[in-house]
């Protein structure tokens, strides 16, 4: 079955959105609406997986509604809303607990990590996240998901529910006139130079939100000093840059650091190495410095500037899920159908 070809994607409103957030993801969502329509989310619910303090729920919510209108998502176009507002997301989750299996979600690699050795103590949420994760971008029936590398596995288990359900419930769905398919197999769109952007202190960790050194990141709203400095104490080794890509290989932190050029400039790394191969750190890291703040300076300052008018940022919000809400519901009542749930009519 031919599905409408549809982008959903979703940012956690869990603290400072950095430049992984922005290379592996928010980018890609400003390029994709030119070609596409799109639904992007503020994860709200996915946010509470971990405790987080309701006042300051309620700033990140509105601050990343923000940096997507910063970074350039038009919101008349394309859907911006926080999923709370649309309560389909939970409603599809729920019926996903029942066809994903339980062997699938231990395997997931995030849950381990998070997790850690406090297994017993985490919530059941942040180990039901990846299912409530494939109803977030089946419930618009998506067709393409970009997102940073390291949610492949998770896009993995929601093509194998997508799959499982259209299996399992393969005749009501012929049955109710939905054909061999109700619903897609969603393709992730992880490309270019900086699908994993790597900590500032650490190259073999991913930077994250929940880091607490705030020299691991670099945030959408910190300054031109804050970025200077963060990336003048980057680590990095004592070797100049190579000229070709091979040569960054065992060098994970230049290797970052070349990456994060080459997403910034729109360009490769091997286009990077061509200009600065044989160049020392400092002198690269002078021209990171200068790219960084002239792509994230208005960013931030634009961000900063949304951030204080609420109203605005609340409507745009509101007509958003409004917006998402016709969708989900109509797939939402396709799914009870399907499952044999009576519905009101
Ligand atoms: N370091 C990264 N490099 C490339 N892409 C990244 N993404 C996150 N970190 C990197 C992508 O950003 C999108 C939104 O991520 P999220 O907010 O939903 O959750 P996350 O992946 O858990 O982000 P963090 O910052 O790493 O948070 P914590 O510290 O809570 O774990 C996703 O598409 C993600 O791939």
């Amino acid at each position: 079955m031919a599905f409408k070809e549809r982008v959903f994607s979703g940012v956690q409103p869990t603290g400072n959105l950095h430049l992984g957030n922005y290379l592996g993801a928010i980018t890609k969502f400003v390029a994709l609406q030119d070609t596409y329509d799109c639904i992007y989310c503020v994860v709200d619910l996915h946010a509470i997986t971990v405790w987080q303090d309701p006042p300051e729920l309620k700033r990140t919510i509105r601050e990343v509604t923000a940096a997507f209108i910063a970074c350039g998502i038009d919101p008349k176009k394309q859907i911006i809303f926080n999923q709370s507002q649309v309560a389909e997301h939970a409603e599809l989750a729920w019926v996903f607990n029942c066809v994903a299996r339980l062997g699938w979600l231990n395997r997931m690699t995030q849950f381990k990590e998070k997790a850690g050795k406090d297994r017993e103590n985490v919530s059941v949420g942040l180990y039901a996240y990846p299912n409530l994760m494939a109803a977030d971008i089946l419930v618009y029936r998506a067709t393409h998901v970009p997102v940073g590398e390291d949610q492949k596995q998770h896009l993995e288990l929601a093509r194998d529910i997508a799959q499982k359900f259209n299996v399992d419930f393969a005749a009501s769905i012929a049955s109710n006139g939905y054909g061999d398919a109700f619903f897609p197999q969603p393709e992730p769109i992880i490309q270019g130079p900086a699908t994993r952007v790597m900590s500032l202190r650490d190259g073999s960790k991913k930077m994250s939100k929940s880091e607490p050194s705030d020299y691991s990141r670099i945030n959408l709203t910190d300054d031109a000093d804050t970025i200077a400095q963060k990336v003048r104490k980057a680590k990095t080794d004592p070797e100049a840059l190579p000229s070709e890509e091979e040569g960054l290989k065992p060098r994970p932190e230049a290797d970052n650091l070349v990456g994060i050029y080459a997403a910034l400039n729109n360009t490769t790394k091997a286009a990077v190495l061509s200009e600065f191969g044989g160049a020392q750190f400092s002198t690269f890291k002078m021209a990171l410095v200068d790219l960084s703040v002239a792509k994230l300076g208005p960013i931030g300052s634009e961000m900063k500037k949304l951030v204080q008018d609420p109203v605005y940022i609340d409507s745009i919000l509101a007509d958003g899920s409004a917006r998402a809400s016709a969708i989900a519901g109509e797939t939402m009542k396709a799914v009870k159908d399907i499952v044999g749930f009576v519905r009101r009519s």
